[in-house]
C-alpha cells in the first residue's frame, strides 16, 4: 500500500485520498485501462466484464468503470475530449496505481486514408497538430512558424501492446477492415483537423496536403493520442529510475470519411463498439496475463475477486 498520500497544490487530493478532477483513489484503478472519450461507450464496453465492481463519475466529467475480465482486474476510463482532458487523465491515475500501467486508447476519428467509415486504425504513431496562434495576428507574426499550423514530432505506440490490440482487432473484425498508421492528434476538430467553413480565417484549405506530405502514413485524425504517447515516453519508474512505465496504445474507429465525405450512423458506430469490446479487453489480457507484482489486491475493489 502507498505511503500516506498528503493534499497539496501541486498535487491536491480529497480528504479520501480521491484526486482532485477524475477522483479515484488507490485501490480503485486497475493496471489494464481502456480509455475512451464517450461515456455512453465506456458504458457499453462495461457489459462485457465479467463483473463491474467499481463506478465513479467524477464532477468534471470523468467517468471509472473497473471490473473483473478472465479473471483479471480492468478499467474502462472516460475522459470527454481534448489535450486537457487526456493529460488529466494519465496524469492522476498515474498518482494512485503502482506498477506498470498498460493503457489503450479506442476512440473514434477522421480517416485521411483508405479506411473507411466502420473500419478501424490502430495507431503506429501520434504526432501533435497546433494552431499556430500568432500566424492570425495582424500583422502575423511567425516567430514560431510562419506556417497557420504545426505539426509535432511523432512518439510511437508501444509495439508490444499495439501487435495485441492489431491481432485480437483482426479477429474480432477481419483483418481487411483494420488499417495501421500515423494518427495526427489535433488541437480542434475543426480548424486544426482541414475542417473549412466561412464563419471563422482558419488559414487551413491546404492543411491535409501539408499534413500528408511531412507524415505520408498519416491515416487519421483525432483529439487526444499525441498525449497519451507523449506521456508514456515520458513516464518515469516508481523511483523516479526506470523509465517508461506507461505503455499505450491506440485503436481509432472510422467515424469520419474525409476523402469520401461521409459519416458513420449511430446505428452502425454502437455496432462496431460491440464488435471490439472484446478485442480490446483480451488485448489487455495477452500484454499482461498476471496480476503477480501488481498493484494491491489488499484494499482494492479486486481483493475479494483475486481471493476467490
Ligand atoms: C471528437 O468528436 C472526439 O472524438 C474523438 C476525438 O479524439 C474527440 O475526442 O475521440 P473520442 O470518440 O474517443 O472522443
Ligand atoms: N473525431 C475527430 O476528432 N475527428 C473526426 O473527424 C471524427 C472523430
Amino acid at each position: 500500500m502507498p505511503t500516506e498520500q498528503m493534499s497539496s497544490a501541486n498535487k491536491p487530493l480529497s480528504a479520501e485520498g480521491r484526486t482532485y478532477h477524475v477522483e479515484t483513489k488507490y485501490g480503485e484503478v486497475a493496471n489494464r485501462i481502456i480509455t475512451v472519450g464517450d461515456p455512453q461507450r465506456a458504458r457499453m464496453m462495461s457489459k462485457f466484464l465479467d463483473k463491474v465492481l467499481f463506478e465513479r463519475s467524477s464532477h468534471r466529467g470523468f467517468l471509472t468503470i473497473t471490473g473483473i475480465y478472465r479473471g483479471l482486474p480492468v478499467s474502462i476510463v472516460a475522459i470527454g475530449m481534448g489535450l486537457s482532458m487526456m493529460d488529466f487523465f494519465v496524469r492522476e491515475t498515474r498518482m494512485v496505481v503502482d506498477g506498470p500501467l498498460s493503457i489503450v486508447r479506442f476512440g473514434s476519428c477522421g480517416s485521411i486514408g483508405e479506411a473507411k467509415t466502420g473500419d478501424v486504425i490502430v495507431a503506429r504513431s501520434a504526432f501533435g497538430i497546433s494552431r499556430n496562434f500568432d500566424y492570425f495576428r495582424t500583422p502575423s507574426d511567425t516567430h514560431i512558424s510562419d506556417k497557420p499550423y504545426i505539426l509535432w514530432r511523432a512518439s510511437p505506440a508501444d509495439s508490444q501492446l499495439t501487435e495485441c490490440v492489431k491481432s485480437e482487432m483482426g479477429k474480432s473484425i477481419g483483418s481487411e477492415h483494420v488499417f495501421e498508421g500515423d494518427v495526427g492528434n489535433a488541437d480542434s476538430f475543426y480548424g486544426s483537423q482541414g475542417r473549412t467553413g466561412t464563419d471563422f480565417y482558419d488559414g487551413n484549405e491546404h492543411l491535409l496536403r501539408y499534413i500528408h506530405e511531412v507524415y505520408p502514413g498519416a491515416t487519421a485524425l483525432e483529439m487526444e493520442s499525441h498525449m497519451l504517447f507523449h506521456l508514456a515516453e515520458v513516464s518515469t519508474g516508481a523511483n523516479n529510475d526506470q523509465p517508461k512505465s506507461i505503455r499505450a496504445a491506440c485503436a481509432l474507429m472510422v467515424f469520419a470519411d474525409r476523402t469520401g465525405n461521409s459519416f458513420i450512423s449511430p446505428q452502425r458506430s454502437a455496432q462496431v463498439i460491440e464488435s471490439c469490446a472484446r478485442a480490446l479487453f483480451d488485448s489487455l489480457v495477452a500484454d499482461m496475463p498476471s496480476q503477480e507484482g501488481l498493484h494491491p489486491a489488499e484494499g482494492s475493489v479486486w481483493a475479494n475477486e483475486l481471493a476467490k
